[in-house]
């Protein structure tokens, strides 16, 4: 072997030491990282070459990223959770109850990263959106964002997923129990070859636990999972760009008095007459001071 020969390929699944990668003519390989200079993570494009005697390929490095998504970390510290996505594909359900906050962080992730969003409502077998829940998403169709009700349980619907998801590499998130998993394993056709090649490639190395990964569907698509999560923050580096999450917000502001307007405690201010005139979702209002906050306290700590 000439080990010399470097490859491209993408970064479709992340272990605890080692990441599964695709090259592009389709070959599935086991790939690390020498030290921690660089860290991909799934949908990475990189560069590998062969390392002698051993089946693992290395990681000389990554093709500079389109985008990433980000959160804070539990010490406040920036974390990639994914790159080159164009979708972020909210899912919710009840159970677990919706925190409509932590939609809006994600949908405000996509706006700031300049991708689409859209939210998918699971489990509509159980028939749990009730009047209040339906107003909230009504809401979300309205500011544009498409809404796809669906139920992994009865499949109900899941051709409008994958139809959605035609050509995009869309994240799956949202809060844990959702159904992020059930709706994913419905959808994508090699899933299980997938889970198959990994065991089987996981007998050098069994400790391999599986952080986040990329499955291939019919047409074109592409999806990852992500594990659940509790809470979710978005790392925004100024004030002024949390109004950037808000689209709706973004677009009344430019009839506020000042045009540097926070929205929060000046007069004058468009965005809170429209909050008042129900013009504005009092919710997501909420919401956006709430990300004002936090956003504040972060960077505080960070700096
Ligand atoms: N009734 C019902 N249960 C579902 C549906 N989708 C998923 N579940 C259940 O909800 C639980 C959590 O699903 P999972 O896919 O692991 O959620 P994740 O944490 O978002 O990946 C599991 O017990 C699933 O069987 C659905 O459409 N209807
Ligand atoms: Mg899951
Ligand atoms: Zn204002």
């Amino acid at each position: 072997m000439n080990t010399n020969v470097t490859q491209q390929a993408t970064i479709i699944g992340t272990y605890s030491q080692r990441m599964l990668v695709k090259t592009s003519n389709n070959e599935v390989l086991f790939a690390k990282i020498k030290g921690k200079k660089i860290q991909p993570v799934c949908g990475d494009q990189i560069e590998i070459s062969p390392i002698a005697q051993e089946s693992d390929w290395l990681i000389n490095k990554i093709i500079p990223r389109n985008n990433e998504l980000t959160r804070s970390n539990y010490s406040h510290k920036r974390e990639v959770i994914a790159a080159n996505i164009t979708m972020i594909a909210v899912v919710v359900s009840d159970p677990p109850k919706p925190d409509w906050f932590i939609v809006d962080r994600y949908i405000g992730a996509a706006e700031s990263m300049g991708i689409k969003a859209c939210i998918i409502c699971n489990k509509i077998d159980l028939n749990w959106e009730t009047e209040q829940y339906s107003k909230t998403i009504k809401n979300y169709q309205l500011i544009g964002y498409p809404v796809i009700y669906c139920s992994a349980e009865t499949k109900s619907n899941l051709e409008k997923i994958l139809e959605h998801l035609k050509n995009e590499t869309a994240i799956f998130v949202g809060q844990s129990g959702a159904g992020k998993s059930s709706i994913i394993n419905q959808i994508s056709r090699n899933s299980n070859q997938l889970t198959q090649e990994i065991s089987s490639k996981k007998k050098e190395g069994k400790h391999t636990t599986v952080n986040s990964n990329i499955l291939d569907l019919d047409n074109g698509g592409k999806v990852m999972d992500s594990p659940g999560v509790r809470d979710y923050s978005p790392i925004i580096d100024s004030t002024y760009k949390v109004v950037g999450s808000f689209v709706e917000i973004e677009a009344e502001g430019l009839n506020c008095k000042f045009n540097n307007c926070s929205h929060a405690k000046e007069q004058n201010c468009a965005v809170k007459e429209a909050v008042n005139d129900e013009r504005i979702d009092p919710r997501r209002y909420e919401s956006y001071k709430r990300l004002l906050n936090i956003t504040q306290k972060n960077n505080h700590k960070r700096y």
